[in-house]
């Protein structure tokens, strides 16, 4: 049988802190689907697609990494791909409250579990919010996001300020 997790999320744009959990789970499980969440209400900097490719593009290396994207609960999503486990980075006791209530609603709406990994130090204080905030403003964020996210990033914010 074979086991899988997803990692769910906006990743607007993929930072190196989703990176380092997304390998990690996928030292852990057979499989890792990276579900990207479609929400309509939320404006975002890049489109699914586009972070769907930029996703793909960053996990081609770990080789049993998945992408998809999805609406609606994200355990109706496990349930339609027979996905039992939810892997979440956990940043600081900030991000518990919220994570603990979703991932006692999840398990108690459908039985789905979740698992928390503690983010590597590195990235503890990091967020793609912040990241495309202090890109927007001109500041160095090359350390914080893959190369190539980075230069998607930069091109996405000039054509914005055309
Ligand atoms: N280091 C480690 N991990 C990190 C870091 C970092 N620096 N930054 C983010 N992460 C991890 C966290 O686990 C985070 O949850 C995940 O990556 C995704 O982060 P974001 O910011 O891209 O995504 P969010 O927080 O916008 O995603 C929220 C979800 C889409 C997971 C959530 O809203 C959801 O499940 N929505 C679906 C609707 C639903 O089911 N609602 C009911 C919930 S009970």
């Amino acid at each position: 049988k074979i086991r899988r997790a997803v990692c769910p999320g906006s990743f607007d744009p993929v930072t190196n802190g989703h990176l380092d959990i997304i390998g990690r789970a996928a030292d852990l499980y057979d499989e890792v689907v990276v579900a990207v969440l479609i929400n309509k209400t939320k404006s975002s900097l890049f489109s699914v697609e586009e972070r769907l490719s930029l996703l793909t593009e960053c996990t081609g290396k770990y080789g049993n990494v998945r992408v998809d994207s999805f609406h609606g609960l994200l355990v109706d999503y496990c349930r339609s791909n027979q996905i039992p486990v939810i892997v979440k980075g956990l940043r600081a006791v900030s991000d518990f409250d919220y994570e603990l209530q979703m991932a006692q609603m999840n398990r108690g709406l459908a039985g789905i579990d979740t698992l928390f990994m503690p983010t590597n130090p590195e990235y503890s204080f990091l967020a793609s919010s912040l990241v495309k905030e202090i890109a927007t403003y001109g500041g160095e964020v090359g350390s914080l996001v893959p190369a190539l996210v980075h230069e998607r990033l930069l091109a996405r914010i000039e054509e914005n300020n055309r």
